[in-house]
């Protein structure tokens, strides 16, 4: 009732704000919550890429004396949870949002106040976990929280863990529920599912892995939780709670949360390969059913990050065996890119060359994962430097690089100018030596022993010269994301004007002018092929040649906001419904009964603002 009033007073009047600082507060417009959880992923990719170096500085030498034992647990627990669940999976989200109504030839998402929350929600809770970091320490766990560790830490972080990432789990679930039921209720006329791009197939597997595995992390915080601040023992083995419940939760959660890091990185290859090759993709079915057959298998390996834990050696045979099988879907994707590649008239875009980075890194890390599935050969690695060199081959070296190559891919269609591609090109080879000189060492020191989360380690252990190495690799890294940002901020300024389609593109997104108008499309597309954008720009000679006959692109209305065309109106009650996250965090955290009930409060005022206020302005 109070909102219902609030709302119709006019005090909370919404007004119509298309540029400015609240114009950015009150969207629920896809392009605009798609650039706010790109530009925030970024920062924290800075944040999360700053505290790699301090990492590698204070490992650079032996004895170094850069971080001391618990300020270094701390930076590499939130290096860990920062790359993880504030970078690849909003960059990943930014990229969805913006992309799969445009690439379904949709005018929005299907539920665009939730995809405002989901950003709120995703803002707010990446900032909680931070500002432990002031207010008595971050949390210093490992990425992964083993309990029973994580629930006798002192201090507040892994508290902060266990809420913080309740959080951001929160925004991620929100954001997924969008994605499904967008893709499969809001395709325009004649986008079959065998007509969607990669993409968008591969946003879908990703929005079920996360409708399916947030919820298993969010049990496995709740017990943490409990046990750290309410006196719960569900992995207290004293009392006959069990800490292998923990990491049985964790990797359940943990093996398909890899697969919603990568996937949409190989969504964006399997769009750039083509377009830069001048061909379809190879195998585009073979394709599709892999990354389906991936989302499903992925449920079962977990177990094989804990053929350390003594589960036995059926379990491990059979989870043994589950990893490897899992190498196939995998592999049948490689072949399909290389075979879009093979013959193909290439144009060697920065785009381009993070794609392939991504195909020849990713086969590094998915072999050295695939050592890691021969149980005794997994006994000599875990825990040492040889699996940080593999996850991050496959992190880095698959989910950033891929990530890159669909920013440079798609940042024309998004801000109407180009990147310069001789900046991209220098990016992208700072970027490829700086990377091998980071994590290649990796493997060697790690099959010497040098175990993972140490924060130092003394001489002469064979390790002085490639850590060296590496700290020089990061710092490589470093000066090209220097470069990055500032063809960024060039091509903001005075980068070269993009028409609507510069890459002679293949899909419905370069139908629109870049960048789209608030509706996107004025008329609905009708799609009749794959590829439809190719096909209605093509038609072919007798002799199968490809002969353009479609101009490309309509036009952008002169005044884009008063179109005729139904888009629901900004509001600020999905801000305001995440803002009472935080105090709910702070008030558990630290046990403080106003703040949770301040929390509550906010939250259920902005639900209800939410709901109860008109879809369009009276
Ligand atoms: C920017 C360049 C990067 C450098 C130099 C770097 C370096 C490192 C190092 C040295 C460690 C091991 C710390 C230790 O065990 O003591 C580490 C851990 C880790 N890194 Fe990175 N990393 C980088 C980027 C990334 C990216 C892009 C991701 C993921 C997408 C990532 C995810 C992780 C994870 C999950 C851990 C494990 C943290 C833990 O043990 O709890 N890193 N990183
Ligand atoms: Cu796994």
């Amino acid at each position: 009732m109070a909102t219902a009033a609030l709302t119709r007073r006019g005090m909370f009047a919404r007004p119509r704000a298309t540029t400015g600082w609240w114009s950015w507060v009150t969207t629920i417009d896809h392009k605009k919550i798609g650039i706010l959880y790109g530009v925030t992923a970024f920062v924290f990719f800075l944040i999360g890429g700053v505290e790699a170096l301090f990492i590698r500085l204070q490992l650079a030498r032996p004895d170094g004396q850069v971080l001391d034992a618990e300020l270094y647990n701390q930076f590499f627990t939130m290096h860990g949870i920062t790359m993880i669940f504030m970078v690849v999976m909003p960059m990943g989200v930014a990229l969805m949002n913006y992309f799969i109504p445009l690439m379904i030839g949709a005018r929005d998402v299907a539920f665009p106040r939730l995809n405002a929350f989901s950003y709120w929600v995703f803002l707010f809770g990446g900032i909680f976990v931070y500002s432990s970091f002031f207010l008595g320490g971050a949390p210093d766990g490992g990425w992964f929280g083993y309990a029973p560790l994580s629930r006798t830490l002192p201090g507040h972080g892994m508290s902060y863990y266990s809420l913080g990432l309740q959080i951001l789990g929160i925004a991620s679930l929100a954001g997924a529920v969008n994605f499904i039921v967008t893709i499969l209720n809001m395709r325009a006329p004649g986008m079959t599912f065998m007509r969607m791009p990669v993409f968008i197939w591969m946003s879908l597997v990703v929005s079920f892995l996360l409708l399916f595995a947030m919820p298993v992390l969010a049990v496995a915080l709740f017990q943490l939780m409990f046990d750290r601040l309410f006196g719960g023992n569900f992995f207290n083995p004293a009392v006959g709670g069990d800490p292998l419940l923990w990491q049985h939760l964790f990797w359940v959660f943990g093996h398909p949360e890899v697969y919603i890091l990568i996937l949409p990185a190989m969504g964006i290859v399997s769009e750039v390969l083509p377009t830069f090759s001048r061909k379809p993709l190879f195998g585009y079915a073979a394709i599709v059913f892999a990354g389906v057959a991936i989302g499903f298998m992925g449920w079962g390996v977990w177990a094989h990050h804990m053929f350390a834990a003594g589960l036995g050696p059926v379990a491990n045979t059979a989870f043994a065996l589950t990893t490897m099988f899992i190498a196939v879907p995998t592999g049948i994707k490689i072949f399909n890119w290389v075979g879009t590649m093979w013959g193909g008239s290439i144009r060697l875009t920065t785009a381009f060359l993070f794609a392939v980075g991504f195909v020849a890194m990713f086969i590094i890390g998915g072999l050295s994962g695939v050592t890691h599935a021969f149980v005794p050969h997994d006994a000599q690695q875990t825990d040492t430097y040889y699996i940080v060199a593999h996850f991050h081959y496959v992190l880095f070296g698959g989910a950033i690089f891929g990530l890159f190559g669909g920013l440079y891919y798609w940042w024309p269609k998004v801000f109407g100018r180009l990147l310069g591609e001789r900046l991209g090109k220098l990016h992208f080879w700072l970027y490829f030596i700086g990377f091998n000189l980071t994590f290649g060492p990796m493997h060697i020191v790690g099959l010497q022993g040098q175990p993972r989360r140490i924060y130092t380690y003394p001489e002469n252990m064979g390790w002085d010269l490639w850590n060296l190495v590496m700290t020089v690799g990061a710092f490589v890294i470093a000066v090209g994301t220097l470069v990055f940002i500032v063809n960024a901020v060039l091509s903001r300024k005075r980068g070269e004007e993009a028409v609507a389609d510069p890459w002679d593109g293949r899909t419905l997104e370069w139908t629109t002018p870049s960048p789209p108008p608030e509706y996107n499309f004025s008329d609905v597309p009708l799609v009749t092929h794959r590829d439809d954008f190719w096909h209605k720009k093509y038609a072919r000679t007798p002799e199968g040649e490809p002969v353009r006959v479609f101009a490309g692109a309509e036009h952008a209305d002169d005044d884009e906001h008063h179109h005729g065309i139904h888009l629901p109106s900004p509001s600020y009650f999905p801000a305001l419904a995440a803002l009472g996250m935080p105090f709910l965090g702070y008030g558990t955290v630290y046990k403080i009964l106003p703040a949770m009930i301040v929390g509550a409060a906010i939250l259920l005022l902005g639900l209800f603002g939410w709901g109860l206020e008109p879809s369009v302005e009276e």
